[in-house]
């Protein structure tokens, strides 16, 4: 394995049409979660990944589970549970300003995770542990399993990537969560921050201030994504911007940074530069914003090949 990560999926139900959820009577039934959404985009781009979690025995389990199977994801480390069911959310598409979530995912299988759950020899094996802010504060046993994770790839040199991945829903305290984040920040190697989300943490917002504080916290690579405007990458030699691509059509926003850690990380993978595995990242994110679900956006490469015109042009 070359990437190993942890978290909650759940199934996702998408409105066939816009509008209040109040007024929608039909939905496609979709899987998201951040971290398989990563392993996914990382599986389509030939990257080794595993997926550690807990599903509820349930047909949504099932499903969840054959999916990411489907994908090449590795889920051996994934555990079904008798008696807490597998989580669902909804998201509501609207004409006007972005899509809104509704999760119903308290007490599910995954909440109730914790750092038994983890086997050391099957993270000590990979290079990268992936991990995002959302699974901390899905419930105390969770915020375990990430911390004891942390100790495990530490112990075993692996590389920490973090994606703070904001979601005030999950949280019981605002202040508690920020603690927690930076606290998780302060002992990764890579760090990708969305701009919003960095304000939030840092209540700064000047782009170079916050690349500045981030890297003073330990982590050696700063990736702050500033959406269509690309990234600016950060190490301790330099600040550089990155531009992104613009989307035309934007579908759906979420799901995007999974899909640029993805894109990063393959790049890292593949042995390409600092500054080219984040081009590949907004190349990567721009695909995710062109589809409904969180995953069926993300890229192979003869996509991405297409969309930075290597190919010769002829689809058939
Ligand atoms: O990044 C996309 C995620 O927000 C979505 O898949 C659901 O994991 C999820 C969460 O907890 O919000």
């Amino acid at each position: 394995m070359d990437v190993v990560t942890l978290g909650e999926t759940m199934v996702l139900f998408v409105p066939t049409e816009t509008g209040p959820l109040k007024y929608i009577y039909q939905f496609n039934k979709h899987i998201g979660g951040a971290e398989s959404n990563v392993a996914i985009g990382l599986s389509k781009l030939g990257v080794k990944a595993g997926w550690i979690s807990k599903l509820g025995k349930d047909g949504f389990g099932d499903y969840i589970e054959s999916f990411i199977r489907g994908e090449g994801v590795d889920v051996s480390q994934v555990k079904r549970d008798e008696e807490h069911p597998t989580g669902v959310f909804f998201k509501e598409r609207v004409e006007i300003g972005e899509s809104r979530i509704y999760y119903y995912r308290k007490g599910s299988a995954a909440s109730f995770m914790d750092e038994n759950d983890l086997d050391e020899q099957y993270i000590a094996q990979a290079k990268y542990l992936h991990i995002t802010g959302i699974t901390p504060g899905l419930s105390e046993s969770c915020f375990r399993a990430v911390y004891k994770a942390i100790e495990i790839a530490k112990k075993h040199n692996l590389k920490i990537v973090f994606d703070p991945n904001i979601r005030f829903k999950v949280w019981n305290d605002k202040e508690q969560m920020k603690k927690i984040i930076l606290d998780i920040a302060s002992k990764s190697d890579i760090l990708l921050p969305g701009l919003s989300e960095a304000k939030i943490l840092l209540e700064l917002s000047d782009e170079i201030d916050i690349l500045n504080r981030f890297l003073d916290l330990g982590p050696e690579i700063v990736v702050l994504k500033v959406g269509e405007d690309g990234a600016y990458l950060g190490t301790r030699e330099e600040i550089t911007h990155i531009s992104g691509y613009k989307v035309e059509r934007i579908v759906d926003p979420i799901g995007a940074g999974d899909a640029f850690a993805a894109g990063f990380l393959a790049g890292l993978i593949n042995g390409y530069t600092l500054k080219d595995a984040v081009r590949l990242a907004n190349a990567a994110g721009a695909f995710a914003l062109t589809v409904k679900g969180d995953v069926e956006g993300l890229p192979t490469w003869g996509d991405l090949e297409a969309f930075f015109g290597n190919n010769d042009g002829f689809t058939r």
